[in-house]
């Protein structure tokens, strides 16, 4: 009987060279969850843009939107310069016409000349970040 053997399984691949560095992809583990930023702020129907909800705590949400409130005097769910002008007043912010209109006009993203209730958030957190300034662009 002929004794064949198998061929040997090739295994010269195997070479000595330990000098290639073997790059591992490394993975980004996507399945964590996300932390807190998924925290929703909401009172009386009014809800906190989400790139801002980290800058008030529930309580200050809740007096965010009971100023907009207070100062939409004729209730039309946004704030005119006129009414701004109050809040800046009432957060002893001196500005004048001008710049108040120009701060405004800086939060005011969709140019309507009044401020909604997420505009409002941008503005109170502009300010609060110590920005009463125009903010550069
Ligand atoms: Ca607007």
């Amino acid at each position: 009987m002929a004794d064949s053997l198998p061929p040997a399984t090739p295994d010269e691949a195997k070479t000595t060279d330990s000098g290639s560095a073997d790059f591992k992809a490394i993975g980004v583990d996507t399945s964590k969850p996300r932390p807190k930023d998924e925290l929703t702020l909401e009172h009386k129907g009014y809800t906190c843009p989400q790139e801002y909800v980290n800058e008030y705590t529930p309580m200050e949400f809740e007096e965010l939107v009971e100023q907009f409130a207070h100062y939409d005097v004729d209730q039309s769910g946004s704030l005119d310069l006129f009414e701004v002008q109050k809040i800046l007043h009432e957060m002893d912010l001196d500005f004048s016409t001008e710049s108040a209109k120009q701060f405004m006009d800086d939060v005011d993203e969709d140019k309507t000349g009044l401020l909604d209730f997420p505009e409002f958030a941008t503005f109170v957190a502009k300010v609060k970040s110590g920005n009463p300034k125009v903010s550069e662009r």
